[in-house]
This record gives structure tokens, sequence and C-alpha cells, in this order.
């Protein structure tokens, strides 16, 4: 089923711009990309046109995605921007608006940080309820290097006004969602909007630059927002307009998608997705492998919490009955994924059931069961991988 019609065919395939990586093997493991006709090597398809394109999480070693390799997630076809001719608009509720060409952006205060970026939606293909949208596994997540400015600079460059409360980011993307409902009516940008006060935050740029390359076009070419610490739908691509508003902005992808149940005073609403809760995840072994008997074997994945960090890890290996402690390796890095191990000493003989569970820096435990009130987003919950050990 075709989910959304493309404007024009001005829009090109990310494709076709992202550098391939040797195909067939990655890491010495086959690599499940290749068995897709249309795969980019290193990726696997999940849908074309527009592309969504995932990470094999199982391959995971190094603490930097390559660009190559970094997961995408396009709601529309990717916009053939130029630095040259590229704008980035501040209006609304601010003093001076402004216009920003790119050498302008390249002569404000660079700064470059690390970031976990994780589409709200991964995990979506192991929801026992079935949800719509792209079935993404594990690897709708990485973490890269982002170089850029800040966007509180430029929102005092452009003077926010008194009674501002958020910051509309607006993509040059477009379409139109026609199937299924809920439908937009119309063609619509790729928009999301931020509250003042974490668009004031250090930790959102507006980057240029990705583990030290030019922004790949599939990442956002020239410029794209990064809110470190929030699910990636707030890290807008391909910006060319910010919006300073003082009313709640109820885009499509504001509360059609990307929004979740919450119950205050009794009342059920639906909120917009925000920050990034605690999550570990199993890259090895992958789901369906066969592990060796009676020999150590080494657990090995990745945690992160959104704005906290990894406090602990914990690993079972009889399908949750009983915890041990998973090493964490290196030392935590704000915003970003840390890696752990578990030596299984001894594995015994049969299927298997492995689970990691992570504590963040407040002591919140990453929950057992999935809470339905998430809808289609925010997939946090252990995820158990069976193995067979023979
Ligand atoms: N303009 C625009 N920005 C966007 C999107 C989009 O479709 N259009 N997708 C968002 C979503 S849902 C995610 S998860 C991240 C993914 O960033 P990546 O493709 O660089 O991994 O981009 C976000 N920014
Ligand atoms: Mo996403």
């Amino acid at each position: 089923m075709k989910r959304i019609d493309q404007v024009g065919d001005d829009g090109f395939s990310a494709r076709s711009l992202l550098d391939g990586v040797s195909a067939g093997v990655v890491n010495g493991q086959p690599s499940r990309a290749d068995e897709s006709v249309h795969g980019l090597p290193g990726l696997l398809t999940r849908q074309e046109s527009p592309d969504n394109l995932e990470y094999p999480f199982w391959s995971l070693d190094s603490f930097l995605v390559p660009n190559n390799q970094f997961f995408v997630r396009n709601h529309f076809s990717v916009p053939p921007l130029d630095s040259k001719s590229w704008r980035l608009s501040v209006e609304g509720v601010v003093a001076k608006p402004l216009k920003i060409a790119y050498d302008d952006l390249l002569k404000m205060p660079a700064h470059n940080m690390p970031a976990l970026m994780e589409c709200s939606g991964n995990g979506r293909g192991f929801l026992k309820t079935h949800q719509v949208g792209v079935q993404w596994e594990l690897g709708a997540v990485g973490t890269a290097e982002w170089t850029g400015v800040r966007l509180s600079d430029l929102l005092d460059l452009a003077g926010v006004m008194d009674g501002a409360t958020e910051v509309v980011l607006e993509g040059a993307d477009r379409g139109e969602i026609t199937d299924p409902s809920p439908k937009s009516h119309g063609v619509i940008h790729y928009a999301r909007s931020l509250p003042l006060i974490k668009a004031r935050q250090p930790e959102v740029l507006l980057a240029y630059k990705m583990n030290g390359q030019a922004l790949p076009p599939a990442h956002g070419y020239p410029v794209r927002a990064v809110v470190a610490g929030w699910y990636g739908m707030a890290s807008v691509k391909w910006l060319t307009r910010i919006v300073v508003t003082d009313k709640p902005f109820h885009g499509f992808f504001q509360t059609f998608q990307y929004s979740i149940w919450k119950q205050e005073s009794g009342l059920r609403s639906l909120a917009p997705v925000t920050d990034i809760p605690v999550k570990a995840a199993i890259a090895r072994p992958m789901s369906g492998e066969t592990i060796p008997a009676e020999e150590p074997y080494r657990v090995f994945g990745a945690a992160w919490a959104g704005e906290a960090d990894v406090a602990k890890v914990e690993v079972s290996t009889d399908g949750g009955k009983m915890w041990d402690a998973a090493k964490l390796i290196g030392a935590a890095t704000p915003y970003c994924w840390r890696f752990w191990e578990y030596q299984w000493r001894k594995p015994t003989a049969g299927k298997v059931t492995l689970m990691a569970r992570a504590t963040d820096s407040k002591r919140r435990v990453q929950p057992m069961e999935r809470d339905n009130n998430l809808r289609d987003a925010v997939i946090y919950h252990v995820l158990p991988v069976e193995a067979e050990v023979m």
C-alpha cells in the first residue's frame, strides 16, 4: 500500500546519494542487506520512496556510526537543496526576522557534539499489537558527531519576544499524506515544534557536518537540527524555516504522528513525543544465532537514556528469572549511547532467551512490559532475544 504521495518528481532517492560500503559482509558476518534487491549495502531497506533504511544493529562495533551506515528515516523524498541558494528564515514572535545564508551560519561560533539519534518508532516491528508504520527492528538508532551552531545563538540574533513559548522547525521536504487515515488534506512540509525551554539548551544544534563531513543529502543537507536527548522526529532535516510562536503548534507530525496518550487529573490527552527514556539493546547474539555450548560467550550491546546517563545494565540468560550486572565500557558521554558487555561463562545446550535491562542516573528502570498508551512510538520495554546454544 502506497502511503505517501510525493509532490512532483523533483525529489531524488536517498540511496543514490549515499556511498555504498562493500556489499555482502559486515564485520565478518553476512549482511542481510544483500537479500534485498534494492538494498543499500550495509543498510536494510524497510521502505522505498521515501527511503527508510535501517542500521544492522547486530554489526555494532564503533561508537560513531559511519555516515553511509547511519539509519535514514524520511517521510517525503529528499528535497534537492544547494548550500549556495539555501536560506534559513527566522520569523514569528521575534524582534528582528532574519534570512540566513549558509556562509553566514559558518561564520557563527561552531560546536562539536556527539549525540545519539533514535527514531521513536525504533523496535515497532516487535510490538505484539501490530502498529501501522515502518516496521523497524533494533537499528533505527545511531550515534554521530555533529557540528553546527546553537539554535539559541540564532534565536538571540533574532531577539525572541516576550510571550514566545515554542519554536517550530520546518523542513524543505513536503508532500501529501493520503493513505491510510489520518490524511493531510493537502501538501504539508515536515515540521515539528520544540518548547522554547528545550530550544534554548546548548545541546540543540543546527548542524552542517556529520562525523566531520558535509551533511549527506539523506541526513538533511545542507542544514538540520539535532535535538540531543530527544527522539529523532524533533531533529528536523533540510531546515529552511524557523517560526517562533506564542501558541501551541498542532501540526501533523506533532499530533497525528509522534504523539502518545498521557493521563493528568483523570483526563486522557495526546501529547507530543519528546525525550528518550532509558533502554538497553542487545547487538550480539542476534536473534536466531547459534551459540557454542560450554564455551564463554560475550554478550554485547549498547544502552542510552536521552537527557540522563546510563547507571546500570543487567543481563538475564534465562528469560528474566535471574539478572546479573553487565560491565559498562568506557566513560559516559552525555546524550550518547554507552556500550556494555557481559561474559556468559558457561552457556548450556538448549533454547535460550536473553534480555538486557538498563537503569538511568535518575533510577528509572526500563520496564518489562509494553505500555499501550505509547501507541506506535517510544518502544523501550525489555525485548527478548531468542538464541540456541548447541
Ligand atoms: N525534514 C524532515 N526532517 C526529519 C524527518 C523527515 O522526514 N523530514 N524525519 C525525522 C525522523 S522521524 C527521524 S527519526 C530523524 C531521522 O534522522 P536520519 O534520517 O538522519 O537518521 O529525522 C527527523 N527529521
Ligand atoms: Mo523517527
